[in-house]
């Protein structure tokens, strides 16, 4: 992406009244490939500031707002940076940040993935520290959760695939939670594993799914799409299935949470891995009292030289819903993973800026139609995934 601005012009008739208006706000128009963005207070001011890891070249850097001026917090070093969050390691109410970087080239999934504490300096035109405090192959999403509903956030970290693992062939990739220790920048950082049998697990997201006041996390990847739970015994599970994803090629790939006007929920997918179709999925009501909710989706795909064209998933056969994505011709709808955004869900008439980028409801439930693309900052080829 060659601009970072926030997006779209909504045209829906019949939801202009209750949608916001966008403009574009054009933050660095020469900012090279900006592989991860995030949300945060880096200076304290009270206002949001932009975090952005860049490829071509490699650089950590932040834009201060309002007036947007580039700070360099990192180049060069550490080496292919993939992801990052804010987390105040030592609660003294500055963020630090946390990197995940030496991303695998091919990608090797048995070495190289590194886990950085990046250390603030007092001057913040200066650099900062990076300090490693993990290891893993193929590291590549973060996400910080309120595990125990106490407000002290926790760092979540998601390697792509499990060691040794070609696509979905191996062991599972290790979704865990890398524990801060009494001194984070001294002491040795700990591990608390959420899951280690999905594979290809592209993107999590954080929120507070069952309204019990602790975090749980969402999981996009091979497998499908699953609500992963920390049970009063301490040990994580598949809580609830959201859904198979793809049905052709298997599971998600990315992976965001909003709810309609009402409150009701929707969850919105990228489908498959690198995929060509966001989906939007809610949760029926019960057909009998006491019985369990089924999930109905439906999908909005869009190809890279056509206009956008629309399909219902649970009434297209396999074969039709081939033919009409062919591979070669796709448009990535990458664009809900690479929106800065807080983990947060929107509620009443306000909607999840991240999930509105891609989709957009235009009439009455169930139909969604997408009005308004954000075009996606990799190119296919891109190295980091
Ligand atoms: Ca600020
Ligand atoms: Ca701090
Ligand atoms: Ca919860």
């Amino acid at each position: 992406m060659k601009t970072i601005a926030a997006l779209l012009a909504l045209s829906s008739a019949a939801f202009a009244q209750q949608l916001p208006t966008f403009k574009e706000q054009v933050v660095d128009a020469d900012a090279g490939v900006c592989y991860a963005t995030t949300i945060a207070d880096i200076n304290g001011d009270g206002k949001p500031d932009i975090v952005v890891v860049t490829e071509l070249p490699d650089q950590v850097v932040w834009y201060e707002n309002p007036t947007w001026k580039k700070h360099i917090i990192l180049e060069k070093e550490p080496n292919l940076p993939v992801c990052i969050q804010a987390l105040d390691v030592d609660g003294d109410g500055k963020v630090e940040l946390i990197l995940g970087a030496d991303w695998p080239i091919n990608p090797k999934t048995k070495i190289s993935g590194t886990v950085w504490l990046l250390k603030r300096p007092d001057d913040l035109d200066k650099p900062w520290t990076p300090i490693k405090i993990d290891e893993e192959p193929t590291m590549h999403r973060m996400r910080v959760i309120d595990v125990d509903g106490k407000g002290r956030k926790e760092l979540v970290c998601s390697p792509l695939h499990g060691r040794g693992t070609k696509d979905q062939n191996g062991p599972g990739a290790s979704l865990y939670i890398l524990k801060r220790p009494a001194d984070p920048f001294k002491d040795k950082w700990t591990r608390e594993v959420i899951a280690d049998d999905i594979h290809i697990n592209h993107n999590i997201w954080p929120l507070d799914w069952d309204g019990d006041g602790k975090e749980e996390i969402i999981s996009a990847g091979y497998e499908g799409i699953f609500v992963l739970k920390r049970g009063a015994d301490g040990k994580w599970s598949r809580s609830t299935k959201i859904g198979d994803g793809d049905p052709v090629k298997h599971g998600a790939g990315e992976v965001k949470v909003g709810k309609l006007p009402g409150g009701k929920r929707y969850v919105v997918t990228v489908e498959p891995w690198h995929g060509h179709s966001a989906v939007a999925s809610s949760r029926k009501r019960r057909a009998i009292p006491g019985a369990a909710r089924s999930w109905s989706k439906t999908t909005r795909a869009a190809t890279r030289s056509g206009p956008p064209t629309s399909r219902a998933a649970t009434s297209t056969p396999r074969s039709s819903a081939s033919a009409a994505f062919p591979r070669g011709r796709k448009r990535s709808a990458s664009s809900i993973s690479s929106t800065p955004a807080t983990p947060r869900e929107s509620s009443g008439s306000r909607w999840c800026s991240t999930t509105r980028a891609s989709a957009a409801r235009t009439s009455s439930a169930p139909t969604w139609t997408a009005t308004a693309w954000s075009t996606s900052s990799a190119p296919d080829a891109a190295p980091r995934t």
